[in-house]
């Protein structure tokens, strides 16, 4: 290779060193991407070509030099020349206002300036740069040394190998945290399922785990992140700013990443307004925090308060509530729905987890326990992340009492003792004995009197099983023939209140037909599918006497809701209670409906004679979309002959019959009133 050549090769090398790394900085540092993956994946491979066919280019600090290396036995320890301290926490308002105050009264200031972070949840790590270039990556083990997980750190592409511009320091230890998004969380579980791999239980120990990996290429396979928030060793100070969140833009000029949640905040309040708005954007936050952390901004203040133990006086982790704690199910009960589906829930000794109490979890189904394997007696994890409602995420299998039982779902309902079933391909298990089991009948009353059907006020579930023990009422037509003294003699009740109770009951029978409807407590049946029902039928009548076949047709009802709204109606029981529910009064306006409105249901048409605005055809679709039938020959049983021009035998024979007979005016006038 002639000079010349060679110098070509150098140059391109490292122009496509230069751009790789100008967009693995724009990607990860500044979060804004400048080229799509696929030319960013062409550079690399050009650049991977050219150091294979010309090695004596190759360097350590090349892009193309992130994964290859061999594993290794085990981890070399480093010790940290600057001790990596550890975070005082506080965990409630109280102990970040004595944080506040100790941090002013040391330095006689009123207030003063915080650099506000989030706290990933991720584990600490220590790079060092020496001119620029990466050298030493190590864990913060205890503090004073850690392991060398060089190796491994320098798959993870959001850490430059090299650092940006030319005016840093000859050597800078970047400290920070390494971490896994919850996206790629979830995706690199998705995979392991897919590959019938283990699945990991959270991001933080899954960082963990792989950056402990021996074999780098392992760890090149995990989706790890790095966010800067401080410095260890530095070489000279020449080029250090005065302010923490300073420095953490000038690591960031550099090309090192940092969080974008970070800013500076004044005094307690500036440090409580920014805690409200990460929590309340926490969820939303790409990847996951325990809590946020303050730290005095300026650093000859951070000097001058020093440092305790283990952790600096100048910084503070203001934690969440933990969204996850141990506890121990008391038990596994059974509840009946108004369905007769049996849901097993999980009674624990209670636990104060995601800010709230938290007494019971649902084991939603029989597989769903197997699944987990929860038991009467274990001691589980239990999560509430932001509203979500609390479930138990694991067994701590280490403490299971001896010989506990597998759980097993009854064969007999826990209320009424009928037989249960579980449908092939069903999760659920259910009661046989409907409306006869009291635990569905109640919870089909409950249903019925709440806000979104009958809304009948007043009436809760509380009342409703006082009614139902009282043997006052079996099913929901029993409440309208409820009596005052019979009410006003329940525990807890009296004349006033018994009044009320049947003053609801009296104002809730003008309903409407969706609320009527999704009152039934039909399975499959939501406030959604009634109103389509309702608006699409327009009656009760036509809703009850439809086919399964004519509930298909309509848009957005499945073949499971229309054979359940049929099943509904054929069933002998039900139509008993819908009558009298309609014998005590209940009513709503009639409705109209677009598309099925069918006012000339029950009436036959014989179309005769040329129309002139439209076909015979044309006119028949017509008639037929609302509802008439239209048939070839006239009878006695013929309500309307139409007539159009040059009629014949069919109009003699209408009048002869003394028929009904309309022109095309007249049709024509049908069809505007109504379409
Ligand atoms: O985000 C974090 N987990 C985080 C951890 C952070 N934002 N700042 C931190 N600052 C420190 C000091 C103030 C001691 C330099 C930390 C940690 N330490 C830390 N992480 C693990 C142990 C200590």
């Amino acid at each position: 290779m002639t000079e010349l050549d060679s110098a070509r090769v150098a140059e391109r090398i490292a122009d496509l060193r230069a751009d790789i790394n100008r967009h693995n900085y724009h990607y990860y540092v500044l979060d804004a991407p400048t080229v799509p993956d696929a030319e960013y994946d062409r550079l690399l491979r050009e650049l991977s070509t050219l150091e294979k066919d010309y090695p004596q280019f190759v360097s350590a600090d090349s892009p193309t030099q992130r994964v290859g290396a061999k594993p290794v036995d085990s981890f070399k320890q480093v010790r940290h020349s600057v001790r990596m301290l550890s975070l005082d926490n506080a965990f409630d308002e109280n102990e970040l206002f004595s944080f506040d105050k100790r941090v002013r009264d040391k330095l006689s200031l009123n207030e003063l300036a915080y650099a506000a972070e989030t706290k990933l949840d991720g584990l600490a790590i220590s790079l060092l740069y020496k001119r620029g270039e990466l050298v030493q990556a190590a864990t913060r083990g205890d503090g004073s040394s850690g392991e060398d997980v060089t190796l491994n750190v320098r798959t993870i592409k959001s850490i430059p190998l090299r650092l940006v511009g030319d005016d840093y320091p000859e050597l800078l230890e970047a400290r920070g945290e390494v971490f896994i998004n919850k996206r790629d969380f979830a995706a690199l579980n998705e995979k392991q399922s897919a590959l019938g791999e283990k699945i990991f239980a959270n991001p933080r120990n899954t960082a963990a785990g792989s950056l402990r990996q021996l074999d780098p290429k392992l760890t090149a396979e995990r989706p790890l992140r790095f966010y800067a928030y401080g410095i260890g060793q530095i070489s000279s100070t020449q080029t250090m700013p005065s302010m923490h969140t300073a420095l953490l833009i000038q690591l960031k000029n550099w090309g090192l990443p940092v969080s974008p949640e970070t800013k500076c905040v004044h005094g307690i309040q500036g440090c409580l307004q920014y805690y409200a708005d990460i929590a309340a954007r926490r969820a939303a936050l790409p990847y996951e925090i325990d809590g946020v952390v303050f730290k005095v901004n300026d650093f000859a203040q951070q000097e001058k308060l020093g440092y305790v133990s283990r952790a600096p006086r100048w910084a503070v982790a203001y934690k969440f509530p933990p969204e996850e704690e141990l506890t121990v199910v008391k038990n596994i009960d059974i509840q009946v729905g108004r369905t007769g589906a049996l849901t097993p829930v999980a009674r624990l000794e209670p636990v104060f987890v995601g800010g709230v109490t938290v007494t019971n979890a649902t084991l939603h189904n029989e597989d769903e326990v197997r699944r987990k394997d929860v038991r009467a007696g274990d001691t589980v994890i239990i999560r509430r992340a932001g509203d979500v409602i609390p479930e138990i995420v694991a067994v701590v299998k280490d403490k299971r009492p001896a010989n506990s039982p597998e759980f097993i779902m009854p064969e007999r309902c826990p209320v009424c003792a009928s037989a249960t079933v579980k449908m092939e391909g069903e999760a659920v298990t259910r009661c046989t004995a409907g409306l006869f089991c009291p635990a569905q009948a109640s919870q089909a009353i409950i249903h019925f009197a709440s806000r979104r059907a009958m809304d009948i006020e007043g009436l809760g579930e509380k009342l409703v099983e006082q009614l139902f023990e009282a043997e006052l009422v079996q099913n929901v037509a029993d409440l309208y023939q409820l009596k005052l003294q019979q009410v006003a003699a329940l525990e807890r009740m009296g004349e006033k209140s018994a009044g009320n109770l049947l003053a609801a009951l009296e104002n809730s029978k003008r309903t409407e037909l969706e609320r009527f409807l999704y009152a039934l407590g039909i399975r499959e049946v939501g406030e959604a599918t009634a109103r389509t029902l309702a608006r699409h039928f327009g009656s009760l009548d036509r809703i009850r006497t439809a086919t399964q076949e004519m509930l298909e047709e309509v848009p957005d009802i499945g073949p499971v809701a229309a054979k359940n709204i049929n099943g509904f109606f054929r069933e002998e029981h039900n139509n008993l209670i819908i009558e009298r529910l309609l014998a005590y009064g209940i009513n709503w306006p009639a409705l109209e409906t677009k598309s099925e409105f069918l006012p000339l249901q029950g009436r036959t048409f014989v179309l005769t004679g040329t129309l002139a605005s439209m076909s015979r055809d044309e006119a028949k679709q017509k008639l037929q979309q609302l509802g008439a039938k239209v048939s070839g020959s006239v009878s006695k049983k013929t309500d309307y002959v139409i007539a159009g021009e040059a009629a014949g035998s069919k109009l003699t024979r209408a009048q002869e019959l003394g028929l009904k007979v309309l022109d095309e005016a007249g049709l024509v006038q049908l069809l505007q009133e109504y379409l």
